[in-house]
């Protein structure tokens, strides 16, 4: 198996505004990798959620680069809309429009990482066939729209078959991100199954008091470095 840096993704949509720049001191502090911004659009999940003028003002506040993860349906014709930087990482959903490859195509030209974002339900095998086109695998743990879900237990398995899908296909260059409740224990095993890049939300990171923020990421470090 190739081996992949392993990085830590902030799910802002749990964080605290109130205490934002204090937080962004801390993620930067810690080395803090990737800021996870869920953008839904109340049409692909039953919720809304992060937009473009919060994006806007984030970039303002920290170099930390973004991890744009697009909970909208047809999301080839808003990338626009979005401000993406090179040092980006862009999800879009398998899910989200009958396009997928156009999307990823529209996608190029922003210089990002572009990464293919599937449901608990949607199977491997519908990676197949864009595995040339992408930079990453974006496995959703939970059904997207909401923080604070339990795991569907049938992910963890699902981790394991798009590692074995990678080495068969000769694409271990594609790495696997992991999204929703992602526990110490879940961290642990899932980057001991391959996965490299781990959303922090309230499963542990954002749990309550911003005093336990740098060490409740010095914590997930140490599960995801086992
Ligand atoms: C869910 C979203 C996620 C959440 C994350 C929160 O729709 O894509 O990125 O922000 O799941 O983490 P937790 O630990 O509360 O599940
Ligand atoms: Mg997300």
């Amino acid at each position: 198996m190739q081996s992949h840096k392993k990085e830590i993704s902030a799910s802002m949509m749990c964080s605290d505004l109130i205490n934002l720049k204090e937080t962004l001191k801390i993620f930067e502090d810690e080395g803090v990798e990737h800021l996870h911004i869920d953008v839904m659009d109340g049409t692909f999940v039953p919720n809304f959620g992060l937009g473009v003028d919060y994006i806007r003002s984030l970039r303002e506040l920290t170099d930390i680069p973004m991890d744009l993860h697009l909970m909208i349906k047809d999301p080839e014709y808003k990338f626009q809309w979005v401000g993406i930087k090179e040092n980006d990482i862009v999800s879009v959903h398998y899910e989200s429009t009958f396009q997928v490859q156009r999307a990823l195509d529209f996608l190029e030209p922003f210089g990002c990482k572009r990464f293919l974002a599937i449901n608990p339900a949607t199977p491997v095998y519908s990676l197949e066939e864009v595995l040339d086109y992408i930079d990453g695998i974006h496995l959703l743990m939970v059904n997207p729209g909401f923080a604070g879900q339990n795991i569907v237990p049938s992910t963890i398995k699902k981790a394991e078959k798009v590692m074995q899908l990678l080495k068969e296909k000769n694409h271990e260059d594609v790495i696997m991100e992991v999204d929703g409740n992602i526990t110490l224990e879940h961290a642990e095993v899932l980057s001991k199954i391959g996965a490299s890049i781990f959303v922090a939300g309230t499963s542990c990171l954002f749990t309550g008091d911003i005093k336990d923020y740098a060490k409740n990421l010095e914590n997930l470090r140490k599960a995801i470095n086992q």
